[in-house]
């Protein structure tokens, strides 16, 4: 399910270019237009989710999918290797969480220090 007036969903269908970082026939991943690490993309399912509020039993597997598919694109696209390199992961939630685009989305952000705050 997708929804014709959400940014994410248009970047999904290719309605608004990307740099394309992966693509299967669940999740999609891409770089942020406004990066705050040398190294940060986003992976993001083809299901419209608002946000992780939103999750349900049956989304379990996807959310799995998203979690084992981050190391490996987080090193395809330039992180160094754990435990002296590493990523991180930030998934933000409603507008106390800092959440602006209203489809579920985690932030994968890595490489040289010191971009690393908090
Ligand atoms: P959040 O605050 O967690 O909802 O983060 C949304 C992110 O989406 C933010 O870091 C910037 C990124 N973003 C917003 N619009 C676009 C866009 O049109 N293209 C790309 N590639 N990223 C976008």
């Amino acid at each position: 399910m997708t929804d014709a007036n959400c940014l994410f969903c248009k970047i999904i269908a290719g309605k608004i270019p990307s740099r394309k970082v992966h693509e299967d026939d669940h999740v999609f991943a891409f770089h942020d237009i406004a990066p705050w690490a040398p190294v940060h993309f986003l992976i993001i399912p083809k299901l419209h989710i608002p946000s992780m509020a939103h999750l349900a039993p049956e989304h379990a597997g996807l959310m799995g999918h998203m979690m084992t598919l981050a190391p490996k694109l987080a090193q395809q696209e330039g992180c160094n290797p754990y435990p002296d390199g590493g990523f991180r992961i930030v998934v933000n939630n409603g507008a106390e969480g800092g959440q602006e685009v209203h489809h579920l989305h985690m932030h994968v952000m890595g490489g040289p220090r010191p971009w690393l705050r908090g």
